[in-house]
């Protein structure tokens, strides 16, 4: 069956689970991304194209929710060079402002160029005559170009999760041509912010296509500037077309985030809670945050018996290097400060290594009384609007990292420097502090950044990313 509306995205929305008889079921695994389309891909019969997290596996397409579902096999090799390597140690530390040195190896490159073409192909297969195609995030970046190239009576649209560099560290990619052209096959490009969107277009300003037609020979015209759910900024591709580039801030779907947890009871905990929730991923500054808390316990500001910092950091991308080195400093700083300032009855940082459901996290962002978000970098950081959504009674406060992009609409959280701790102690101090003293102050900001979340929820960025496109 073809589909008007095709998602191509790294992931299918899918989790292989093994019983414990040996028989192996497949089974929908909601995240944000998915609960966006979902209404999208249901009106149009929509099919997901995408790979199911499991190297080797080659299950056939099959139906989740109302939504076809279509597998691309990765191999082990591809899962080594494509993902771990080319995406998560070339790309994701390049965009990331170099937090940790990109590597670059050319066997990874072809990988991410192989599989790139293995996607387009699929989506090719599936989309019927004039479809739209919405191509999401950084390891699917060529996608968009040979898709064109297979089928040319396509709309297609591209997103990136992840923040766009700023066009001086974009050059240092030894394929920065290819990749290029490679968006330049969509219609449209979506990032979070205009930051982002500008660094494109400055890239674009000065970048050479070698095969250009336009203009001053090999040279890609540029026009406008960037702009937020409306297209005012546009590149001419090497092949003439027009492409859309603008800023689409991705956001939770904060009213069903808020209902849910309305249903749950926060956690059960004495004192002060400060809560961290992420991805164990060296971008999000955990370390920073723990250097910081254990510096105001040393100091005394903070009192180790009548505080509590939570830790809770889903496992990721495990095996590569950068990744097992972030998880042993984290895990070491997390028993000195135990060591030093925990007690039996009560440890000071309770550190999870887990992913937990839903619900349960709710109930943790219910209780905590200070969110502590401390990112390097971070196109957007869905946690801070999810803690946000929770608190619509205006209890809570946000300390949140001037980095992430989700600070340029959440001014009112307690923004902080993450690379330098005085203005993380600060800004928590800050925190606590309004929360005892100024409650008044405190409430005012959380039901800020409440309604500020609530107008602007996923649904909203589903829908004008879509409107531009067509
Ligand atoms: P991530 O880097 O994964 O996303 P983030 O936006 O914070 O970062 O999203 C993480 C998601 O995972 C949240 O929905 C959160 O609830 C969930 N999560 C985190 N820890 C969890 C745990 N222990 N158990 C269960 N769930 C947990 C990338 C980019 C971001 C961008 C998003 C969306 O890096 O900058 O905001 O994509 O575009």
């Amino acid at each position: 069956m073809n589909s008007d509306f095709v998602v191509v995205a790294n992931r299918l929305p899918v989790d292989l689970t093994t019983h414990p008889d040996g028989t192996q079921e497949w089974s929908p695994s909601p995240g944000g991304l998915v609960t966006a389309l979902s209404p999208v891909l249901a009106r149009h019969h929509g099919c997901w194209v995408g790979w199911p997290g499991v190297p080797d596996e080659a299950p056939e397409p099959f139906e989740a929710d109302g939504v076809l579902l279509h597998p691309v096999t990765l191999t082990e090799e591809d899962y080594q060079e494509f993902y771990e390597g080319f995406s998560n140690a070339t790309l994701w530390p390049l965009y990331h402002d170099l937090i940790v040195s990109p590597e670059y190896h050319r066997t990874w490159w072809e990988s991410y160029r192989n599989v790139n073409h293995k996607f387009a192909q699929e989506a090719a297969e599936v989309a019927s005559e004039g479809a739209t195609v919405w191509v999401q995030d950084y390891q699917l970046q060529l996608v968009p170009g040979i898709l064109r190239q297979l089928r040319p009576d396509l709309k297609i649209g591209f997103f990136l999760h992840i923040p766009f560099p700023s066009a001086d560290l974009f050059r240092q990619l030894p394929w920065r041509e290819e990749l290029m052209r490679g968006l330049l096959g969509a219609d449209l490009i979506g990032f979070h912010l205009e930051q982002n969107t500008e660094n494109f277009l400055s890239l674009a300003r000065q970048v050479t296509l070698t095969g250009s037609t336009i203009g001053q020979p090999d040279k890609l015209r540029v026009e406008g500037k960037a702009s937020i759910r409306e297209v005012t900024a546009f590149i001419t591709a090497p092949d003439g077309r027009k492409v859309g580039v603008a800023a689409f801030p991705i956001s939770i779907d904060s009213s069903e985030v808020a209902a849910l947890a309305e249903t749950v009871e926060p956690i059960e905990a004495e004192g002060t809670v400060i809560l961290g929730v992420d991805r164990l991923d060296y971008t999000k500054g955990i370390l920073q945050r723990l250097l910081a808390f254990e510096e105001l316990l040393e100091s005394g500001a903070v009192e180790a018996s009548e505080t509590m910092l939570i830790q809770i950091a889903t496992p990721s991308r495990e095996r590569i290097d950068q990744y097992r080195r972030t998880r042993s400093q984290v895990e070491e700083a997390v028993g000195r400060i135990n060591g030093r300032f925990g007690t039996v009855a009560h440890p000071v940082v309770h550190y999870m290594h887990r992913s937990l459901p839903k619900k349960e996290l709710l109930s943790y962002y219910k209780r905590a009384d200070v969110m502590f978000i401390t990112a390097y970098k971070d196109g957007m950081n869905l946690v801070a609007k999810e803690y946000v959504a929770c608190h619509g009674d205006g209890s809570g406060a946000l300390v949140l990292s001037e980095f992430a992009g989700s600070a340029i609409e959440l001014q009112r959280a307690w923004l902080c420097n993450p690379h330098d701790i005085e203005s993380v102690k600060r800004q928590l101090l800050n925190a606590l502090t309004a929360l005892s003293t100024d409650p008044e102050d405190a409430r005012a900001r959380m039901l800020d950044l409440h309604q500020q979340v609530l107008t602007y929820d996923v649904n909203e960025w589903a829908r004008s990313f879509l409107e531009c496109l067509q």
